[in-house]
C-alpha cells in the first residue's frame, strides 16, 4: 500500500484478534507421507492414486493474464486504481475465468472503510472440502494510480488466478475448503481485505486456518521473501523454495504493508511470497539469487513504468508454483480417486397414455478428476417404444433430455427404463420408471410431458381425452409435481367447453413438498376434447416441474 503508518489504523482489532487466536484450533503441522502410497481401493471399488504431486502453474498461463492487465490499464488511462475503470473491468476479466472454471463467485463491495468509488472485491470458492476449515490465498487486484501496477499488483493476482486455474483443471479431492481473494482498495490502505475480514464476523474468520498472501511475486531485480518465515504457515512455501535450494528470506520490507496484514491482525495465521518492491538488493542476495546489488528489486515500485516489462519471469513462475504447492500441501486429501463421473434422472419416474411421449432430464456429474465424454443409451423399453437423447453424448457436468415416444399399440404397464451412460473411465447407469397407461374404451388419460416451473411462471399441460358422453362428475385428476412449496402454486383446470376449475390454490403459512396429489372436481360437460392444467408459481423462492397428470372423465 501507499500509505505509512498503518499501526493506528489497525489498532482497534487487536483485542478481538487475541481472542480469535485462542479459539483457533492448532494447525497441524504438515507431515509428508512416508513412501509413496500404493494403489488402492476405496469402499465404492473405485481405484485410488496416491495424491499426486502438485502439478506445474504454468508461467504462459500467468503471463497471459499480465498481458490482459496491461491492456486494461492501457485502454483506461494507464492504471488499475481502485476508484476507476481499469480496476473494474480488472474485476470483470478475473471473475469470468474463475466462474468459467467452476468457481463460486462473488463481488463484494466494500461498503466501510473504502475509498470513495472503489470496486468489489472478488471472492471465489472451489466447492468442495470442509467448509469449516478454510484455506485461504489472496493478491491485491489494484494498482496506485500512477501506472498500471503490473507487478504491483498484476504479479500477484495473475499469479493467483492460474493457481486457482490450474487446481480447478485438476479437480482434486479437497480435504479442507479453498477460498481465494482478490482486494480492493489495498493501495489506498489494505481497505478492500480489512472490510473483508470484517464482515466474516468471528465464526466465519475462525473457520479460515491459514492466509496467503501474494504482493509483487515478479520483481525485476527480485529476491526470495517468505511472510513469516519460521511459522507453520510459512512451512509449505518455504520447503519449496529449499527444494529449489533459493535460500529465502524473511518478507522485513513488506510486513504489515499488504492484505495478510488484515488477516493477521484479526488473528489468523499468515503467510505468502514477495519478491521485494524498494529495498536494495545487497551484494550477498545478488551472490545467492542473481541480478544487480545495490539497486532496488523494484526501481519502478508504484510508478509509470510498472508495466508489463517490469517482471523476472524466473521469479513469477517460482512464486506461482509455490503459491498452489502451499495451498495443495493444506487442502487436498490424501488420496485421489482416478477420474470418475456420475448420472441420474430428473424426474426418476413419469406416466404417458400410450402413444404419447415422456420425457426426463439426464444430469451428469464429474466425482473425480477431469471431465469426462459420455455416451448416452436407454435399453429396458416396453414394445413399440423409442428413446432418443438430446444431446445423445455429454461432457460430465452437462444433461441431456431423454424422450421416451410410445406408440398407441405400446402395452399398458411399468417399465424400468436404464439410461447408460459410457464414459472415457467408468460406466454408469440411471433408471426411469415409466408407466404406460392403455387407451383402449378407458376414460383415464395421462399427460407425462415434464414443463419446468419458475418463480412466477404458468405452465399449461394439455390432454385430449376420446371418452364419448358426459364426463362423470366430479372428475377425478392425479398431478404429480416436483415442488419444495406447494403452498407457492395456484392450479387449476379447463374443460373442453373453456369453462375453469379451480382445482389448489395458493397460499399457506410454511411451505410443504407437493409430491403426488389428488382431487375431485365437479364438473359439468361433455368428456370429448382438451382437459388443460394450468399450474402458475405465485410466489419467489420455490421452483420446480409438473412432472405428470392424469385425469379420469
Ligand atoms: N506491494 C506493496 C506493499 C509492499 C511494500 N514493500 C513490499 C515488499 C514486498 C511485498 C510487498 C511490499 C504495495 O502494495 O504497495
Ligand atoms: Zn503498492
Ligand atoms: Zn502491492
Amino acid at each position: 500500500m501507499e500509505r505509512k503508518g498503518l499501526a493506528a489504523a489497525t489498532a482497534g482489532l487487536i483485542a478481538a484478534a487475541a481472542m480469535v487466536l485462542s479459539a483457533l484450533p492448532a494447525l497441524p503441522a504438515y507431515a509428508a507421507p512416508p513412501g509413496a502410497t500404493p494403489a488402492q481401493q476405496d469402499s465404492g471399488g473405485r481405484t485410488l492414486i496416491a495424491a499426486a504431486d502438485p502439478p506445474d502453474v504454468s508461467l504462459s498461463g500467468v503471463k497471459a493474464h499480465l498481458s490482459q492487465l496491461q491492456t486494461i490499464a492501457t485502454a483506461n488511462g494507464g492504471t488499475r486504481r481502485s476508484t476507476g475503470a481499469g480496476y473494474t473491468a480488472s474485476v470483470s476479466y478475473v471473475e469470468q475465468k474463475l466462474r468459467d472454471a467452476g468457481y463460486t463467485v462473488t463481488r463484494q463491495s466494500c461498503t466501510s472503510g473504502c475509498t470513495g468509488g472503489a470496486g468489489p472485491n472478488v471472492i471465489a470458492d472451489w466447492p468442495g472440502g470442509d467448509e469449516n476449515q478454510v484455506v485461504m490465498a489472496g493478491a491485491h487486484l489494484d494498482s496506485v494510480g500512477a501506472g498500471p501496477g503490473i507487478n504491483d499488483n498484476g504479479s500477484g493476482s495473475g499469479a493467483l488466478l492460474e493457481v486457482a486455474l490450474t487446481l480447478a483443471a485438476q479437480r482434486p479431492t479437497m480435504a479442507k475448503h479453498v477460498r481465494f481473494g482478490w482486494w480492493t482498495d489495498e493501495e489506498q490502505g489494505l481497505n478492500g481485505s480489512e472490510f473483508y475480514v470484517n464482515s466474516l464476523g468471528s465464526t466465519g474468520r475462525s473457520k479460515i486456518q491459514v492466509y496467503y498472501n501474494y504482493d509483487m511475486v515478479g520483481s525485476p531485480n527480485g529476491g526470495y521473501f517468505i511472510n513469516n518465515i519460521t511459522t507453520t504457515a510459512a512451512q509449505p512455501l518455504k520447503e519449496f523454495y529449499d527444494k529449489l535450494n533459493l535460500q529465502p528470506e524473511e518478507n522485513t520490507e513488506g510486513a504489515n504493508r499488504s492484505d495478510d496484514a488484515s488477516f493477521r491482525n484479526a488473528g489468523i495465521a499468515t503467510s505468502g511470497v514477495a519478491a521485494g518492491a524498494s529495498y536494495t538488493k545487497t551484494s550477498a542476495q545478488a551472490a545467492k539469487w542473481g541480478g544487480t546489488s545495490g539497486r532496488a528489486y523494484d526501481s519502478c515500485y508504484h510508478s509509470s513504468c510498472d508495466t508489463s516489462s517490469n517482471i523476472n519471469d524466473t521469479i513469477l513462475d517460482r512464486a506461482s508454483d509455490a503459491a498452489l504447492y502451499a495451498l495443495w500441501k493444506r487442502a487436498v486429501g490424501g488420496d485421489t480417486p482416478s477420474r470418475d463421473f456420475s448420472i441420474s434422472a430428473n424426474p426418476g419416474s413419469g406416466t404417458v397414455q400410450a402413444g404419447s411421449p415422456a420425457t426426463t432430464t439426464i444430469a451428469t456429474q464429474t466425482t473425480a478428476g477431469n471431465a469426462q465424454a459420455v455416451n448416452l443409451s436407454a435399453s429396458g423399453l416396453p414394445t413399440g417404444a423409442t428413446a432418443s437423447f438430446n444431446p445423445a453424448s455429454v461432457t460430465s457436468g452437462g444433461s441431456s433430455t431423454l424422450t421416451i415416444a410410445t406408440a398407441p399399440t405400446t402395452p399398458a404397464g411399468s417399465y424400468n427404463v436404464t439410461v447408460t451412460g459410457t464414459g472415457e473411465t467408468a460406466t454408469h447407469t440411471a433408471t426411469y420408471a415409466l408407466t404406460v397407461q392403455g387407451t383402449s374404451g378407458g376414460r383415464t388419460f395421462t399427460n407425462g410431458t415434464n414443463y419446468t416451473i419458475s418463480d412466477y411462471s404458468t405452465v399449461q399441460s394439455p390432454i385430449t381425452s376420446t371418452a364419448t358422453g358426459t364426463a362423470t362428475s366430479p372428475v377425478k385428476l392425479s398431478v404429480t409435481i416436483s415442488h419444495t412449496c406447494a403452498e407457492d402454486l395456484d392450479i387449476w383446470l379447463r374443460g373442453p367447453s373453456g369453462q375453469w376449475y379451480a382445482v389448489d390454490r395458493y397460499g399457506g403459512t410454511s411451505c410443504t413438498s407437493y409430491g403426488t396429489r389428488t382431487y375431485s372436481v365437479p364438473v359439468s360437460q361433455q368428456a370429448a376434447g382438451t382437459w388443460t392444467l394450468e399450474v402458475s408459481d405465485v410466489y419467489l423462492g420455490d421452483t420446480g416441474f409438473l412432472d405428470s397428470w392424469s385425469i379420469t372423465v
